[in-house]
């Protein structure tokens, strides 16, 4: 599962760049070889919010405006192999930091995306997560993995965090493998 390598992360020139995004792509494709020569599904998340949205610091929210569906910043990283149907979280204006679950910051409701169906219509049980951001979509998308009894790994490598607080990006590898995913 390729969580988020979108411009608006990974290229410098994006609106929340992280740190080290651009060279996220290319160890990623060496897990997308693996995965393909092992027979194995590759799946891509994509946050795409429409332009007014809660989860912007503009309306309220703590981010800067990143991932409109359909601009450069939402569309994946150029580098990035994409050889999978991509799951697009957020599109109702609502929070989507998990592949697995959007949440709706008024009511607090959840709300399931395709994923888990695209996961169980394969019968997967196995789970390997790269991509952006440590502390927040990588973290939330294995959380739920786990939740839903996915045996579950995270490219340890091939992921790169936020830090909005120093040390984000290390307590959310504390909390994955605490939660029973495998970080390596
Ligand atoms: C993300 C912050 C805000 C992510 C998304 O992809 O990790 N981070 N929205």
């Amino acid at each position: 599962m390729v969580v988020d390598v979108q411009n608006d992360f990974a290229d410098p020139a994006g609106s929340l760049y992280v740190a080290g995004g651009e060279r996220v792509a290319e160890l990623i494709n060496g897990e997308i070889a693996t995965a393909i020569e092992a027979g194995s599904f590759v799946v891509y998340t994509q946050d795409w919010h429409p332009p007014r949205t809660p989860h912007f610091v503009t309306d309220g929210g703590v981010w800067p405006v990143h991932c409109v569906a359909g601009t450069w910043g939402a569309a994946f990283h150029p580098d990035l192999r994409v050889v999978g149907p991509s799951v697009r979280k957020g599109t109702g204006g609502e929070d989507g930091y998990s592949g697995f679950t959007v949440q709706d910051q008024g009511t607090g409701q959840r709300r399931p995306t395709s994923l888990g169906g695209l996961l169980g219509e394969k019968s997967i049980r196995t789970v390997v997560i790269a991509g952006l951001a440590t502390d927040y979509c990588v973290k939330e998308t294995a959380l739920d993995a786990v939740t839903g009894g996915f045996r579950t790994f995270v490219a340890r490598g091939a992921i790169r965090s936020v830090d909005l607080h120093p040390g984000d990006g290390d307590r959310a590898i504390d909390a994955m493998i605490h939660a029973g995913a495998v970080v390596a």
